[in-house]
């Protein structure tokens, strides 16, 4: 308990000269009202201290804060405002020194900033990360960075959103010291210096020879936001950083702050920001089981072990890797491994090349890697991932094995895309162990995981399977089993009305074009080709279903990229997709053939067609329990399926649209096409019925 209010305290120290303000609102010291008036509070105490010769601003081991309470947007602001926080350090007339130790973020960096001294413990993590939340940092951040940083670094720290480590941030110029050591004695230490140095108070308001570069180079901050702006994939966020940073440089402090400001404002009313913040809690919330007992401890996993050396099995293998846990990958076959392997090896190489990766790391990395045909070596694994062909009797025969050479408590994972785990895990004497671990191509860089909790999967399993996905840096979320669990179901529906689009008159160029102005990296006929059209086939053949215009292409052996020729056509060498008139020709006859008739198709039909069935059937899967949230299902599909960011997921976006526009115009396609699956799921009809949204439905456990 603090002895200004329950989250700030305020101690003398050194007879009373140093005054130390300690912020503790845990877990991360977010600046919400309290903290926010026990600081203007303490801080009024000290500058009212004729003693007090210096004031330490100090935070707790894990976070000086993570700035602005994120929770806290959107709704009434109450007085003191940050700014007015900021206003009052900068205005002292005795040093103020900030104590960064563990995170130091946003509105927290920014709290810092206002400091006339800046210290920070090794390992802090200083940034302003407000741009991945469709923000600017809006406390002073964009006007005082470059003034310390120089203008190109801060870009380059605002416009990523990415933070330094404190050994960085030294060297550009953000803070004053590193101190190793007990921090707190080390920073009393250090205020003790300053008080005994006695110089003129340095603000960083004041501070104007960084900016001199870019004064004269009026065209600096655009090269450096250049590659950084096409990253950001036309959100309003990115840009408004630079605009921001620019008034940094060409008004003076007081004006510039304004035009942060108004920015500000403007971003936090967009729709941008609200879904971006929407998924910030959504991506939190994907793991957490309402079900969970207290007190279940994820196992430690020291070792993982890969079957399957294939493009899905390297691609996890380099998952643990890329985080330093050492993991085996085992083939049945030697020449099978080393490509494997090879693929492993030429994926860092172009990392490499492409400036992503330093060559010792790739050393490191591969060191990680080690490959066997001895499938004895099972044993080895904390952590065992299948990651073989999709077939039932093959996974089962496999998991037998693994359940008699696995160690005793080691978590079993299948990275099946569509089988039942439950089965899988049947065959096994220990079905508490066994989950799925979904990851999506290509492995190493998607930052997805679908938990698969199959009907015995325990809490400890599923605890650990969540820890893993944390520690390979991918984003977990729970849910059960059904036909593609919740991902790949959903896109099946979009699947189904891209091909049915094309029947009734659209092209693959049209879907495509409609689907990327919607804000997707990839239209699905370009996706089909990238993947592959001959895998989707194959699976059909199996199962006895049809694709009319797919079955088609593959017939004609048009198997998408990697025969120059699918959906579009390719040139050689080129990954360009170029519009293909013997495609129209084909899609023509075929919906001819199938006695269509074709009509013009707006891209509007086109949009609602590609996103609303998915809706749909996301209802479906939460009627049916197969996830927890709706929140949880945008989750997946923005960190599994390029879902845009700006618009926070299928199930968010479908509150935002309205459920009632949208169950009315899939009634109207169910009775235009006669598809059954464009029935408006009765989860829909009755969030209808009651006015409700998406969002109001409470948390339920997975059914199993
Ligand atoms: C800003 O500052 C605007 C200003 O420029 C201008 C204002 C005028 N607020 O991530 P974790 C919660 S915008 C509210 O699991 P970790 C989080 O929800 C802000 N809550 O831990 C979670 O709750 P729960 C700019 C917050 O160790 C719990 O804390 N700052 C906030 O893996 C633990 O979080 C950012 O964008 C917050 N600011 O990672 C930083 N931060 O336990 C956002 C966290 O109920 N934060 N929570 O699920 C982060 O990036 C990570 O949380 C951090 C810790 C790296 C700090």
């Amino acid at each position: 308990m603090g002895n200004i209010n329950a989250v700030v305290h305020l101690e003398h120290l050194e007879g009373g000269q140093i005054a130390l303000i300690g912020m503790d609102n845990p877990p991360v010291n977010a600046l919400g009202h309290a903290l926010r008036s026990g600081l203007a509070a303490a801080l009024g105490q000290a500058r009212a201290d004729r003693a007090v010769k210096a004031v330490i601003l100090i935070g707790t081991e894990r976070a000086f804060s993570a700035g602005a309470d994120i929770s806290e947007f959107g709704k009434p602001r109450q007085a003191p405002g940050l700014i007015d926080i900021i206003d009052l350090l900068d205005a002292m007339e005795k040093p103020v020194i900030a104590a960064l130790s563990g995170q130091a973020l946003g509105g927290g960096c920014e709290l810092a900033l206002g400091c006339h001294y800046r210290v920070a413990a090794p390992g802090a993590r200083i940034g302003l990360p407000e741009v991945k939340l469709g923000l600017l940092p809006g406390a002073g951040g964009t006007q005082r960075l470059p003034r310390l940083a120089g203008v190109e670094r801060a870009v380059h720290i605002i416009v990523s959103g990415d933070p330094v480590a404190a050994e960085q941030a030294l060297h550009d110029g953000i803070i004053d010291a590193v101190l190793s050591g007990p921090f707190r004695a080390e920073a009393v230490a250090f205020a003790r210096r300053v008080i005994a140095a006695a110089k003129p108070l340095r603000r960083v308001r004041d501070i104007d020879e960084k900016l001199a570069p870019a004064k004269a180079d009026p065209k600096l901050i655009d090269r450096a936001a250049e590659k950084l702006l096409r990253r950001g994939r036309g959100l309003p966020a990115p840009k408004a950083c630079v605009e921001a940073i620019r008034a940094a440089v060409s008004l003076p402090f007081d004006e510039g702050q304004k035009r942060e400001a108004a920015l500000f404002m403007e971003l936090l009313n967009s729709p941008e920001s609200k879904a971006q913040r929407h998924l910030f809690f959504a991506e939190r919330e994907a793991v957490k089981l309402p079900d969970m007992p207290g007190g279940v401890k994820p196992k430690r996993i020291a070792r993982a072990v890969v079957i399957g050396a294939g493009t899905m099995g390297g691609g996890i293998a380099m998952s643990f890797a890329n985080f330093g846990v050492p993991v085996r990958i085992i083939e049945t076959d030697r020449a099978a491994l080393t490509r494997g392997l090879d693929r492993v090896a030429e994926n860092y190489r172009i990392a490499i090349a492409r400036g992503s990766l330093a060559a010792p790391e790739m050393e490191r990395r591969m060191a990680l890697i080690e490959g066997t045909v001895d499938f004895a070596a099972v044993a080895e694994g904390d952590v065992v991932i299948e990651a073989v062909f999709e077939e039932m009797d093959l996974k089962q025969k496999l998991f037998r094995e693994i359940d008699r050479l696995a160690k005793p408590g080691a978590l079993l994972a299948s990275n099946t895309s569509t089988l039942d785990v439950t089965k899988i895990a049947a065959v096994t004497k220990r079905p508490e162990d066994v989950l799925g671990m979904h990851f999506f191509s290509p492995a190493n860089v998607m930052r997805l995981l679908e938990i698969v909790r199959a009907s015995k999967t325990s809490f400890e399993a599923l605890a650990t399977a969540i820890a893993i996905g944390k520690q390979i840096g991918k984003i977990p979320a729970v849910v059960g089993v059904c036909d593609g669990f919740v991902g790949n179901r959903m896109l099946a529906r979009r699947t189904t009305q891209a091909e049915m689009l094309l029947l009734e008159g659209a092209l693959p160029w049209d879907v495509d074009a409609a689907v990327l102005a919607f804000g997707f990296p990839m239209g699905p006929f370009a996706m089909g080709d990238l993947a592959g059209l001959d895998v989707g086939w194959r699976i059909r053949k199996a199962r006895g279903v049809k694709a009319a215009i797919s079955d088609v292409l593959c017939e004609a052996g048009r198997f998408g990229q990697k025969t120059g020729s699918g959906y579009y056509r390719y040139e050689a060498g080129s990954r360009t997709p170029v519009p293909d008139p013997e495609v129209e020709k084909i899609i023509v006859e075929t919906s001819a053939r199938l006695g269509f008739k074709r009509r013009t198709i707006g891209a509007e039909e086109i949009t609602e067609r590609m996103t609303y069935p998915m809706i749909n059937e996301g209802a479906r899967i939460l009627e049916e329990r197969m996830a927890m949230r709706a929140s949880d299902i945008d989750v997946i599909w923005i960190y599994g399926y390029g879902w845009p960011v700006g618009r926070g997921g299928p199930m968010f976006y479908a509150d935002q649209i309205g459920l009632a526009a949208i169950r009315d115009r899939l009634a109207h396609y169910a009775q235009a096409t006669g598809e059954a699956t464009l029935k408006p799921a009765a989860l829909l009809e009755k969030l209808v019925a009651e006015n409700r949204g998406f969002a109001s439905l409470p948390v339920q456990t997975i059914a199993t």
